[in-house]
């Protein structure tokens, strides 16, 4: 009997973490099987770092309704070091010098199909990246986080009009064009004034 207790207590313990690891990890290895696939028609680098196993690496990953966006590398590719940012509506894609395709390396799948993520914002499949930002590889910032921290705060509104004419680093003055004219004025600190005043409205 107490054997048998013992079992039950066992799977009443194992059962829930064995249901959630399956979840946890199911759509990553699918998303590197898949991956696999995607990149396996190109030429290999291997002056880069020849790994002992070529594998794909998915940095990070976010469910949205029927697609997923991710991030993701073949380690037998070579990397763009370039500081690359992109804009894509209200958020900003930072590469940080690395991943590649498309500067970014990263990528949207819907219906099973796996697009870039400018093909699928250019053509529709994506309009909002925000469920992305936090991303770390590439960085996805919100439009408006001067300081890079993921949040959009008015401590990003001070830190542009403190320093309007010495924003130093791309990100932080890509992110700090809030009205996208191209330059960094204090209309972008008053328009993060205005987006904060709206969400606590
Ligand atoms: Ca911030
Ligand atoms: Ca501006």
């Amino acid at each position: 009997m107490k054997k048998l207790l013992c079992c039950i207590l066992a799977l009443l313990v194992f059962i829930p973490m064995f249901v959630v690891g399956v979840n946890a990890t199911t759509l990553e290895e699918e998303l590197s099987k898949q991956m696999f696939d995607y990149f396996e028609g190109d030429e290999w680098d291997l002056s880069y770092h020849p790994p002992e196993l070529p594998y794909i690496i998915i940095y990070d990953y976010v469910e949205v309704d029927d697609i997923v966006i991710f991030s993701a590398i073949a380690t037998w590719r070579g990397v763009d070091f370039a500081e690359v940012v992109e804009r894509y509506g209200d958020c900003c894609v930072h590469s940080g010098g690395t991943l590649y395709p498309s500067h970014t390396g990263m990528f949207v799948r819907k219906d099973g199909e796996i697009y870039t993520l400018k093909e699928a914002w250019d053509n529709g499949i994506l309009t909002d990246l925000s469920p992305a930002v936090g991303f770390c590889m590439p960085k996805v910032y919100s439009v408006g986080d001067v300081d890079l921290d993921f949040y959009v705060s008015i401590l990003d509104a001070t830190l542009i009009q403190r320093r309007v004419a010495q924003l130093g680093s791309i990100s932080l003055r890509e992110t700090a064009d809030v009205d996208d004219d191209g330059d960094v004025t204090v209309l972008d600190a008053t328009a993060i004034q205005m987006k904060l005043a709206k969400v606590e409205a």
